[in-house]
């Protein structure tokens, strides 16, 4: 059969990327887009039917009835799969907070070169959880502590993950019940390993059992772990004015674009550019100075704490590459394509891998280590630099657009009630009220396979319509800042009446950015919060939320929707099902569908759906959100009760351009 090279405009709604896909075919070569047309997806591998954990296999399943050569059946295939998914997630990014624990005892013993305690409340509030005394004590002695405790977490084997307290006092006794507490971070991803291993468990509702633990294990562990750790190494977030997509890379400077996961690197990347030094080496160079912007979670990492730009999101790796704008991609852990390194052989770019754990033949490899952290940031920048003069012809399009991220559950507290009365009331109230019919999380990736950006920036705006408050992260989140959606009140003419007010009278946007994929788990401590504050019953199930991962594509994603569906969510992926089987397998029979559907819903009150279409992803929210308003005892939802106590500011800054908006509410021209 023919293969369908979709047009640029099918295969991104980003015109900054149809840009340089447009070159891309001009210099003829090829980028994810184009691989995806011209590799069809394994129908059988993507639905989970084959089995390739021995080397009698790999076994096909593709008929009713038929099994492996051991006997497994499609269910216990397909469960084995998912739940082997699920594990490579939550390590991905339960080693990511290892790593930043790691950080945190070199800081706390002077050991770690040019990283400081920034957020010593953070610090006192993270290790008052825990018991571990405070007063009197000296922030590095308290890190010690904590830096101790959270290591433990990962090779404990017995007892239950630390963080896990922070969890509603409800839920954390229902995972006692339902036998998911975690033990230890790892001990859950090996035994996820050894459970899958060619004759071992073979239950299939008993294997995706174990997911739900080690999935609570990354979501109330790792990426806790993770999240608490960098603000305190690097800063709570707070909004702060950014930008995103292709248009920030710059002309007459050095383009350093970090890109990967753990901010450890680029947060001395974002120190060592500032260095007079550096600068002064790049201008002997011929450039201005040095541009610094991200790609994926290490963009949000940097963006949401020192406004440095985003070049743009996971789709976007080739294209800043594509631009010959860019000296230097400096990656370290996750979501990095093979292919850049191919890619980059076409222009001067210099690929620099520096993770331990991740080399890519024909990169630069800098190994980093957070004891000479400074040391090896001021390396690679100047390695950057000598690659200035290299530079050919560059095609850097225009696009770019302000956003607005930084919304920590810390600052929202903040935001909602100011110092002294710092609370989820009011947003209780609304949902109450009824003015926010409901809370939704957009999060997740892009996929190659769907129009970049397009599935997360429709589901986004179609919510808003509805008066559903979104909170985002990762991918999703930037996906939604390069349309312009993360612009605070300048994007609320978008949004329905209640929403709207309660976003003018408190001085939120509708669309909050709450980081990086690890910083789902801001989403858990809101969500638990909400739960505390009182009004949405007594546990996460109860509240009006949902949580959607409409181009989701890596297993990270599968270990995130697993632990907010066992915290109480409702999720649903878009794209493709891992564990889609036979076309015309009827219903009752799909046992692994069921399973997490249905069956999860009963255990944990949430449950894991993957619904391609998105108006249909639309509507499944709204009425989950709809069914939780009317279990609460909540009045029914109204448009029409609300907007009428108008804004007359906002009124008046909708009827001009949009790039006269930004000067009127920041105060500074749109450049
Ligand atoms: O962790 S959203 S493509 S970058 S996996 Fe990767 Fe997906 Fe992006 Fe961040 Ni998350």
């Amino acid at each position: 059969m023919a293969k369908k090279m979709r047009s640029q405009e099918e295969r991104t709604a980003d015109p900054a990327a149809q840009e340089m896909l447009i070159r891309a075919d001009e210099l003829g070569v090829s980028t994810a887009f184009s691989r995806a047309d011209e590799l069809s997806p394994c129908n059988i591998g993507s639905a989970g039917m084959c089995c390739k954990i021995c080397g009698m296999g790999p076994c096909r399943i593709t008929k009713e009835g038929q099994t492996g050569v051991c006997g497994a059946t499609i269910d216990t295939i397909q469960a084995r799969n998912l739940i082997r998914a699920i594990s490579a997630g939550a390590a991905a990014h339960s080693d990511h907070g290892r790593d930043m624990a790691m950080t945190l005892k070199a800081v706390a013993n002077g050991e770690a070169e040019g990283y400081i305690i920034r957020d010593v409340a953070k610090l006192r509030t993270t290790a008052a959880y825990y018991d571990i005394p405070i007063e009197g004590r000296s922030p590095s002695e308290i890190a010690n502590d904590l830096a101790d405790l959270y290591l433990a977490q990962f090779g404990q084997q017995k007892g239950v993950v630390a963080p896990v307290i922070r969890a509603p006092e409800k839920r954390q006794k229902l995972w006692k019940e339902t036998g998911v507490l975690p033990r230890g971070i790892d001990r859950e991803i090996v035994e996820c390993l050894h459970r899958t291993h060619i004759g071992d468990d073979q239950d299939p509702e008993h294997i995706l059992q174990h997911a739900v633990r080690t999935a609570v294990g990354d979501g109330w562990g790792g990426s806790l772990i993770a999240t608490d750790i960098s603000d305190i190494l690097f800063g709570t977030p707070a909004p702060i004015l950014g930008q995103a997509n292709l248009g920030v890379l710059k002309e007459n400077m050095v383009n350093v674009v970090v890109h990967g996961h753990e901010p450890t690197l680029s947060q001395m990347i974002v120190a060592a550019s500032q260095d007079p030094e550096i600068i002064q080496y790049a201008k002997e160079a011929g450039a201005e100075g040095i541009n610094l912007s991200g790609i994926c979670c290490t963009a949000n990492e940097i963006l949401m704490r020192q406004g440095i730009p985003a070049a743009g999101n996971f789709l976007h790796q080739e294209l800043a590459i594509l631009t010959g704008a860019v000296e230097a991609m400096i990656v370290d852990v996750q979501c990095i394509m093979q292919a850049l390194v191919e890619l980059a052989s076409n222009f001067h770019t210099q690929v620099i891998t520096t993770s331990p754990k991740v080399k890519i033949k024909g990169a630069k490899h800098i190994e980093f280590d957070e004891h000479r952290a400074l040391s090896i940031a001021k390396e690679i920048l100047k390695t950057a630099i000598d690659n200035y003069p290299n530079r050919g012809s560059t095609q850097i399009p225009k696009d770019k657009e302000d956003l607005i991220p930084g919304f920590s559950h810390e600052y929202i507290n903040y935001m909602l009630g100011g110092s002294y009365r710092a609370s989820f009331r009011p947003l209780n109230d609304a949902i109450i009220s009824g003015r926010i019919r409901g809370v939704a999380a957009v999060v997740g990736c892009n996929n190659a396979r769907s129009k970049q950006d397009y599935l997360h920036t429709y589901v986004t705006e179609e919510l808003l319509k509805q008066d559903i408050l979104v909170v985002e992260t990762g991918c999703g989140a930037i996906a939604s800042a390069k349309l312009g959606l993360l612009l605070g009140e300048a994007g609320l003419d978008k949004v329905g009446p209640g929403l709207r007010e309660i976003c003018e009278t408190v001085g939120i946007p509708p669309v909050m950015h709450m980081g990086s994929c690890v910083d789902n788990s801001r989403i858990l401590t809101v969500l638990s919060q909400m739960v505390e504050e009182g009004g949405l019953g007594d546990d996460i199930d109860k509240i009006p939320a949902v949580g959607l991962a409409p181009e989701w594509m890596s297993e990270k994603a599968l270990s995130i929707g697993t632990y907010c569906m066992a915290s109480g969510a409702y999720v649903i992926f878009g794209g493709s099902s891992p564990i889609g089987g036979m076309p015309d397998r009827v219903d009752d029979s799909d046992i692994v569908s069921k399973y997490i559907s249905e069956s999860w819903e009963k255990l944990y009150g949430g449950k894991m759906e993957f619904i391609a279409d998105p108006d249909e992803m639309v509507r499944k929210t709204i009425e989950h959100i709809d069914k939780k308003r009317a279990e609460l005892g909540l009045s029914e939802y109204d448009a029409k009760r609300w907007g009428k106590s108008g804004d007359t500011r906002m009124l008046e800054l909708e009827k001009l351009p949009i790039s006269t908006r930004k000067e009127a509410i920041y105060g500074v021209a749109a450049d």
